[in-house]
């Protein structure tokens, strides 16, 4: 078999890695020329887990060739972002001018398989009559099929291979060739479907993740105002079986979960009022950070603040949407010094540094954004005399352990009565 993979991103490199150490020929493709020359190396333009040495091996043993034009093969596998434009409408120009590279390459019998998240109808209604200006016709000549990536990032290498899948083929035999074609590397379940319903599974799976989080962004709201944890009610309850709340913290981001509810609101826009309502609380969430911070450093003079964190969460460099980064944004147009401190995302702010003592140093507030487990492990009164001011604002739950008021700390924690409003007698 041979394999053309559109997009060498986050989903399209790992997976092409992975058929080509399956013994696949695979050819990537990919827009930016930076991907291309940095692939060819055999070095990564991501952070990713498990990745870098197969890369390494498949680019030296020939099994995946890289450029920027898509090759003849059998099967071709469309992984493009899905971004929204500035009206929260889905931008599917990637994907529209990804299947238009392929069309001069395609023959009958391909099979055409899009990775990449979309709007319920899209591979029957957008992706199909662009396959068709090839001449073929799809369901006669062309096979073609949904199949969303379900993968986790930082556990991609192992949940490619493990986790079930679902495939939505145009019509049967579609579905059934795709099967075929994960078969190559899947061990999980691969559940077949119609492509529409395998569009629609995505958005629901994100979608629940969203509705659930805001959830918990609004009970930790209801716990500071009651003086409970949060966390600890939480954890309790989901002792239950059948309950399984998820955790509040600085806002939702990443490439998902922030932007898929969005694809069935526009699609619905009268019918998905829960799913827009959960939105909006997520998204003001970081607002709410913002006024911690405001209230905290508010008799200090020019404060400096230290954000941990950058990344849209825990152990992964991806900023994408991230909370973090729309906070730092807000914090930077006011009268604040910040410094940016993040162990796994190269340096692309002015702000940021590359040590906990350089970001410390001075602070008059940290605030833990990113749940790094790197960050779980430092011994925060160790580094206790860099501060100006301390203060600390962990949205995360990470350092409640930590005896931080006995060294002298302002401990503030999301979702619990230790908030920056609380009246003194109040505070526990
Ligand atoms: N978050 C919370 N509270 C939680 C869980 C997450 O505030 O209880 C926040 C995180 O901090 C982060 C955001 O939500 O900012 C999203 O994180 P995530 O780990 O829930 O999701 P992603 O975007 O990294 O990956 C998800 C995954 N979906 C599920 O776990 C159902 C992954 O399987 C999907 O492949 C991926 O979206 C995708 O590409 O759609």
């Amino acid at each position: 078999m041979k394999l053309c993979v559109i997009g060498l991103g986050y989903i399209g490199l790992p997976t092409s890695v992975m058929f080509a150490i399956h013994d696949v020929d695979v050819h990537g493709v990919d827009v930016n020329k930076h991907v291309i020359e940095t692939v060819r190396k055999g070095q990564l333009h991501i952070e990713e887990r498990g990745l870098k040495e197969k890369l390494k091996t498949v680019i030296k043993n020939g099994k995946l060739t890289v450029s920027s034009t898509p090759k003849k093969a059998d099967v071709f596998i469309i992984c493009v972002p899905t971004p929204l434009d500035e009206n929260k409408k889905t931008d599917l120009s990637h994907v529209k001018s990804a299947a238009r590279s392929i069309v001069p390459f395609l023959e009958k019998g391909n099979l055409i398989i899009l990775e990449s998240t979309v709007p319920p109808k899209t591979t029957e209604r957008i992706l199909a009559p662009i396959l068709e200006t090839s001449g073929l016709k799809v369901g006669e000549d062309l096979f073609v099929a949904h199949s969303p990536e379900r993968v986790l990032p930082g556990k991609m290498m192992q949940e490619l291979v493990e986790n079930d899948r679902v495939i939505g083929g145009i019509d049967e035999r579609s579905a059934l060739k795709t099967a075929d074609v994960y078969k190559t590397f899947v061990k999980g379940h691969l559940y077949l479907t119609d492509a529409q319903t395998a569009e629609l599974v995505k958005l629901i799976e994100n979608t629940y993740r969203d509705v659930n989080i805001a959830l918990a962004n609004e009970l930790a709201l209801i716990a500071e105002k009651l003086n409970i944890d949060i966390w600890e009610a939480i954890r309790l309850a989901n002792y239950h079986p059948r309950v399984n709340v998820h955790l509040p913290g600085p806002g939702v981001g990443g490439h998902c979960i922030a932007i898929d509810p969005w694809f069935i609101i526009e699609q619905a826009p009268e019918e998905a009022k829960l799913i827009s309502l959960a939105r909006r609380i997520n998204e003001a969430v970081p607002s709410r950070v913002i006024e911690w911070i405001d209230r905290v450093v508010k008799d200090i003079e020019q404060p400096t603040i230290t954000l941990f964190g950058l990344s849209y969460k825990a152990n992964v460099d991806d900023t994408r949407e991230s909370p973090a980064l729309a906070i730092y944004k807000e914090l930077s147009k006011k009268n604040y010094r910040v410094k940016i401190h993040d162990p796994f995302v190269k340096k692309k702010l002015p702000e940021q540094v590359d040590t906990i003592e350089k970001a410390l140093e001075g602070s008059d507030c940290l605030v833990l954004l990113t749940d790094h487990d790197y960050y779980k492990h430092i011994e925060l009164p160790s580094y206790q005399s860099l501060f100006k001011t301390k203060n600390i604002i962990d949205t995360r739950n990470l350092y409640a352990h930590v005896p931080l008021e006995q060294y002298g700390f302002s401990y503030y924690q999301l979702g619990t009565p230790r908030h920056p409003f609380a009246k003194k007698e109040e505070k526990r």
